[in-house]
């Protein structure tokens, strides 16, 4: 078999790169080591970014978006007893971002591709990368025990944290930036009214918590819990007691609470692989960078990511110009940088580190600069102002 771009990962970045080359008339085949299903069952990010919402609509794959997604044009952070709005929209000048799951984009884009007749290669085992320094790259794979080649010009990697992709890039040629937190986000998902409008992050001496949404039914908490912690150790009853007590008082009196229908534990990291390239293969999303979720900020860069890609394929294909494909990795790299500073700000200024420390001691002092630096950045217009930029997320880079 042979395809302009073999693409690995059928993930959010896999389908949209997908959808937005074959857009361009770029041939483009994935190949996805689960099912779809099991694709669809992970329940992840919740808020995306003017730039994403506007690559999705360049994909043509925005109607259900436009029409379930919620724009919201501030959200709220709570400490010490004080409720302090981000509005968004008055501190940028217009921008917001949208409440539309991660899920339901993937489902999405899905529908697009099979709709398109795109082929999507689901329960592909042992997927290799060959040769990506070469002219010919190839990926090859098994279907129930069966070997297959697929021949290509270029390999984007979109296969996560996990994936094979970013171990193709030879070790001596990697240099990986990481941060693991020291504790995890216990995430419960349910069909019950938010709690609130909008997103409050709360900082509590019990520990962080989110009151997040999918749509005005169906709500996403998440609490802070010790890495030790196993969600089979965590009843409904026992997440929604927790979670009430980490709410500000007047907004914990309105909590509905009901049957989880998911409920997971997520390790917190930071995490950089560069370069997010090498000769024909790309990295892309999650392939090459993780960050902590406390800034909406993992899968708005890893559409950061495809926009780059995207754009520097179409030159390569529809202009023959091959002279930008260097400009990727610096490209990605710079905006993956700002998104992975402002989760790690984020994440050291609202969750509890008490007892706790990156570094193994307790870090009473370390408590002490964070906790003056949202009190800070709260009380000035200005310092508000940095948060709402960068969560609304900084602009997408041009290719020269
Ligand atoms: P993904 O990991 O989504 O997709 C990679 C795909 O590649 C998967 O389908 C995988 O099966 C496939 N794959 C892996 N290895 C392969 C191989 N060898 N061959 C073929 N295919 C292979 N972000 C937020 O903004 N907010 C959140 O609240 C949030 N919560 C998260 C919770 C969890 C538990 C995790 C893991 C991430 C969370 N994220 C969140 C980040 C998340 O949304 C990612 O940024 C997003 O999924 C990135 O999408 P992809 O780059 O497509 O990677
Ligand atoms: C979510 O709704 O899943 C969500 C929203 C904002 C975050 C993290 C997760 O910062």
């Amino acid at each position: 078999m042979k395809t302009q771009v073999a693409i690995i990962g059928a993930g959010p970045s896999g389908l949209l790169l997908g959808q937005l080359l074959a857009r361009q008339g770029i041939d483009n085949i994935i190949v996805e080591r689960v099912t779809g299903e099991y694709v669809l069952g992970r329940i992840r990010a919740g808020v995306l970014e003017q730039g994403f919402v506007d690559l999705v609509r360049e994909a043509g794959v925005s109607e259900r978006m436009d029409r379930e997604g919620e724009i919201h044009e501030g959200f709220e952070l709570a400490f010490n007893n004080r409720r302090v709005r981000i509005d968004m929209k008055q501190l940028t000048g217009g921008d917001t971002v949208m409440v539309y799951g991660q899920t339901e984009i993937t489902k999405d884009l899905m529908e697009a591709r099979a709709a398109a007749g795109l082929q999507t290669i689901y329960q592909a085992d042992n997927v290799t990368l060959h040769d990506v320094k070469s002219k010919t790259p190839s990926v090859t794979y098994e279907i129930n025990g069966v070997k297959h080649h697929l021949e290509c010009d270029y390999i984007a990697g979109c296969d996560g944290f996990h994936g094979v992709s970013r171990q193709t890039i030879p070790q001596d040629v990697r240099t990986e930036y990481e941060r693991i937190y020291p504790f995890g986000w216990l995430g419960l998902l349910s069909d019950t009214p938010p709690v609130s409008k909008e997103l409050i992050y709360c900082k509590h001496e019990r520990g962080f918590a989110l009151a997040s949404l999918r749509s005005a039914s169906r709500s996403r908490y998440y609490i802070q819990v010790p890495l030790s912690d196993k969600v089979e150790d965590w009843s409904d009853d026992d997440f929604w007691a927790e979670f009430k007590k980490r709410l500000p008082a007047n907004t914990a009196k309105n909590l509905v609470t009901g049957p989880s229908i998911e409920k997971s534990i997520a390790p917190l990291r930071s995490f950089v692989c560069e370069p997010m390239q090498y000769g024909n293969l790309f990295l892309v999303g999650d392939a090459a960078h993780i960050v902590p979720p406390t800034g909406a900020k993992g899968l708005n860069l890893a559409a950061s990511d495809v926009s780059a890609l995207y754009k520097i394929l179409t030159r390569v294909f529809k202009e023959n110009d091959k002279s930008c494909i260097a400009q990727y990795s610096e490209i990605a790299l710079r905006r993956v940088w700002h998104g992975e500073r402002f989760s790690w700000w984020m994440t050291n200024m609202l969750h509890n580190f008490e007892g706790l420390s990156i570094n193994g001691a307790d870090d009473r002092t370390f408590e002490k600069f964070m906790a003056s630096e949202l009190d800070y950045y709260t009380g000035y217009e200005a310092g508000r102002r940095v948060i709402a930029q960068q969560y609304v997320g900084l602009p997408y880079e041009e290719l020269e």
